[in-house]
């Protein structure tokens, strides 16, 4: 994978979404041109069964018609099953050498707390980690406190070419820091989803990533 790729890297689930429009939120966002996207169906009133499934498929076909790669969170059965582009886990789902070897040569994202974490994702061979929450966010359940950009800088120093996405409470307004601290790109979901103006918030995004 390209380290451009995690730029602007949308995630989303129904959960997030207040109209049950799921689909023209992911629509407008890869109109306004992320980078990549994530499936990340969980939370209370999530999608469970063959309406999760569909609502992934319907999603992977939109991210395919504009040519954006489609992440599945968690689910490494339904990655499998969809043939989706790449997979996110975190530490709480499995050992990541298990998930390499099941995945093949999928894209595998690694949800990072600690330089321990990073360097086995870095040996396991994770195309990307995922470093947060750099802000407070309310967006995830049970979210652990705002952790800065500290593991985002020792993480870029320790693994150079190691891909590295921010996450947590970041918008166009400071996702200046953590690309300083050395990420690649952002993780979003309340910046795009909750936007008025969603166009408007990725370019303003665009323009600060590729400074
Ligand atoms: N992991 C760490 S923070 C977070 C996840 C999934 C939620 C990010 O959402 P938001 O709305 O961009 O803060
Ligand atoms: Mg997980």
């Amino acid at each position: 994978m390209k380290h451009e790729q995690l730029q602007i890297y949308f995630v989303m689930g129904s959960v997030n979404v207040k109209e049950s429009n799921l689909l023209n939120v992911l629509e407008d966002a890869l109109k306004g041109g992320i980078t990549m996207f994530q499936f990340r169906e969980k939370g209370r009133g999530a999608k469970k069964g063959a309406e999760y499934e569909s609502l992934a498929r319907e999603c992977q076909r939109l991210c395919q018609r504009y040519g954006v790669p489609f992440i599945v969170n968690d689910d490494v059965e339904l990655a499998l099953k969809l043939d989706t582009d790449g997979l996110h886990i975190g530490q709480e789902d499995g050992r990541v050498e298990k998930i390499r070897e099941r995945i093949g040569s999928r894209w595998l994202g690694v949800s990072v707390h600690s330089r321990d974490e990073a360097e086995i994702a870095y040996h396991a061979k994770a195309d990307y980690v995922g470093i947060g929450p750099v802000f407070g966010t309310q967006s995830k359940e049970n979210a652990p406190p705002p952790a800065g950009t500290a593991l985002i800088a020792e993480t870029k120093v320790l693994f150079p070419d190691l891909p590295i996405v921010a996450i947590g409470g970041i918008t166009a307004s400071n996702a200046y820091i953590p690309l300083k601290a050395g990420a690649d790109g952002v993780a979003v979901i309340s910046a795009l989803c909750e936007s008025d103006n969603r166009k408007e918030h990725i370019s303003k995004l665009k323009e600060i990533v590729i400074l």
